[in-house]
C-alpha cells in the first residue's frame, strides 16, 4: 500500500486564521495602547516571522556579494538568490527563470518596460492603451515615454461601479497600438479586472499586454502562461516580503528584443571603451549589486503564501470582504466607492460630511490603521468627483473583528461629527 503524500492543497484545506495571525509578530503590538487593527495592506503588507527570520539569517550567516565570488559565502548567497528566482518562476508558472527579472518594485518594473520596450517599439504617432483606474505608476512612465517619442495615451473608460467598459476598448485599438498596460486589481476601488478578456482582445490585434499585478499578487493565484500576459509587474512588499524589491516577468522572446534599462556591473559580457556587449537574460536587466537580502526574503514570502495555499487565501478573503462591505454599507452616511461585481482586497468609502483625513486620524486613535487620500489614483477620484476616499484593505491575516473595530470607530466618528 502506498503512503499518501500530502499536497500543498491538502495541508491547508482548512484556513486557520488564528495560526496565520500568530505568524505576524507586529499584530501582537499595541498601537496607542490598543491592539493594532491593520487595514492598510494595499499600501504594504506586514511580514511573517518566516520572512523576518530568513532576512535575519542572511545577514548573520550568509551575506556576501553574488555572481562574482569564488569563495563559500559568495557561492552560498548566489545560490540563495538564484533559488529565489526559481521560487518566483514557480509561483507565477513562468516557462523559464530567464523571464524573471528582479527590480526594486512594481514602479521600477513598469519603468523598465516603458523605457526598454518603449525604445525598441514605440515611435512617433504610436499609441499605448491604459485604463481609467491605473495607479500613477502605470500612468506617468507612459506619459514620459509618450512625450519623449511623440506617442499617444488612450484610456479605457469605466462605469459608475468602477468596472472597465470593454465595449469601448474595442474602439481604442488601431494599427498604431503598441501596448496595453493595465491593472489587474485596482488599489483604490478593489475592482478585479477581466484581464483574460483584455489580453485576448489585445492579442487578436497582435498587441502585447503588461499587467500591473501589485494588488492582485497577494489575493489569488497567478499563472502567467494561462493568462498569456506578455509582461507582469509586482512588488515584494505587497505580498509579505520586504520593501525595495520586486519582479518583472516578461516573455523571453520579448525580453530578448528590448535593450537593457540600466547599465553597469553584472549585466555585461564584455566592456571596452569602444563597445559593450550585454550578458544573457535575466542578468542583462539587473545592473549593479541587487537587493540580495530582499530577493531572498521575497522567496521566503512566496514559500509562505504557498504553504497556506492561494486558493484558500482567495476563498477566505472573499468571505471576509463580503462581510466588511455589508457592514460598511449598512452605516447611514457611508457611500462605497467601487461597487464592481468582482472585487478583492480593498474597500474605499466616503462618509457624508466628514473629510477622509478626519476619518483616518480619528480611527488611528482607536488603533485602526487605514489609508486616506487619493491612493495615487487621482484620475479615479476625478472620475467619481471626490477629492479622496477612506480605504480599508485586507490581507490573509485579517479577521471579521478588524472590520468590527473599523465600524465601531466610524460609529464614534458619526456621533462626534453629528452631535
Ligand atoms: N500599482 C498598483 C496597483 C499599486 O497599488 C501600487 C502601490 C503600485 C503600482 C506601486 O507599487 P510600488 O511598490 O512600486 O510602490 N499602491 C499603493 C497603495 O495603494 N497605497 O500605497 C501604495
Amino acid at each position: 500500500m502506498s503512503v499518501p503524500t500530502t499536497s500543498a492543497a491538502q495541508k491547508s484545506a482548512v484556513f486557520d486564521a488564528a495560526k496565520v495571525r500568530a505568524d505576524f509578530p507586529i499584530l501582537q503590538e499595541l498601537v496607542r495602547g490598543k491592539p493594532l487593527v491593520y487595514l492598510d495592506s494595499a499600501a504594504s503588507t506586514q511580514k511573517p516571522r518566516q520572512v523576518i527570520e530568513t532576512i535575519d539569517r542572511y545577514y548573520r550567516a550568509e551575506n556576501a556579494n553574488i555572481h562574482r565570488g569564488v569563495y563559500y559565502l559568495s557561492e552560498l548567497a548566489t545560490s540563495k538568490y538564484e533559488a529565489a528566482r526559481e521560487t518566483v518562476r514557480r509561483f507565477l508558472n513562468a516557462a523559464s527563470t530567464k523571464e524573471i527579472i528582479f527590480t526594486s518594485g512594481t514602479t521600477d518594473s513598469i519603468n523598465l518596460v516603458a523605457h526598454s520596450f518603449g525604445r525598441a517599439f514605440v515611435n512617433e504617432g504610436d499609441e499605448i492603451i491604459i485604463s481609467a483606474m491605473e495607479h500613477h505608476s502605470n500612468i506617468v512612465p507612459w506619459q514620459m515615454l509618450a512625450e519623449d517619442r511623440g506617442a499617444k495615451i488612450k484610456v479605457i473608460p469605466m462605469n459608475d461601479a468602477g468596472e472597465l467598459q470593454l465595449d469601448a476598448l474595442e474602439g481604442l485599438f488601431s494599427s498604431r497600438t503598441r501596448l496595453v498596460a493595465i491593472v489587474s486589481v485596482s488599489n483604490s476601488l478593489g475592482t478585479v479586472n477581466p484581464v483574460e478578456d483584455i489580453i485576448e482582445m489585445a492579442h487578436s490585434q497582435q498587441v502585447p499586454v503588461l499587467l500591473d499585478a501589485a494588488q492582485a499578487v497577494a489575493h489569488a493565484p497567478l499563472d502567467v502562461q494561462a493568462l498569456d500576459c506578455d509582461f507582469l509587474a509586482f512588488s515584494a512588499h505587497k505580498i509579505f516580503g520586504p520593501t525595495g524589491v520586486g519582479v518583472l516577468y516578461g516573455k523571453q522572446e520579448l525580453l530578448e528584443q528590448i535593450p537593457p534599462y540600466k547599465g553597469g556591473g553584472d549585466m555585461i559580457r564584455e566592456v571596452t571603451f569602444e563597445k559593450t556587449t550585454y550578458s544573457e537574460l535575466p542578468s542583462r536587466f539587473e545592473a549593479g549589486t541587487p537587493n540580495i537580502a530582499g530577493v531572498i526574503g521575497l522567496g521566503a514570502a512566496l514559500d509562505y503564501v504557498e504553504s497556506i495555499g492561494r486558493e484558500q487565501i482567495s476563498t477566505y478573503e472573499a468571505d471576509l470582504l463580503a462581510y466588511g462591505e455589508a457592514k460598511l454599507a449598512a452605516i447611514d452616511g457611508v457611500r462605497i466607492i467601487g461597487t464592481a461585481s468582482q472585487k478583492a482586497g480593498a474597500i474605499s468609502f466616503v462618509l457624508e460630511d466628514v473629510h477622509p483625513h478626519d476619518v483616518g486620524t480619528f480611527l488611528d486613535r482607536q488603533g485602526v490603521a487605514i489609508r486616506v487620500g487619493h491612493h495615487c489614483t487621482q484620475p479615479v477620484m476625478d472620475r467619481f468627483n471626490i477629492p479622496a476616499t477612506s480605504r480599508a484593505s485586507i490581507a490573509l491575516y485579517n479577521e471579521k473583528s478588524d472590520y468590527d473595530a473599523l465600524v465601531e470607530g466610524l460609529d464614534e466618528i458619526i456621533k462626534v461629527f453629528r452631535g
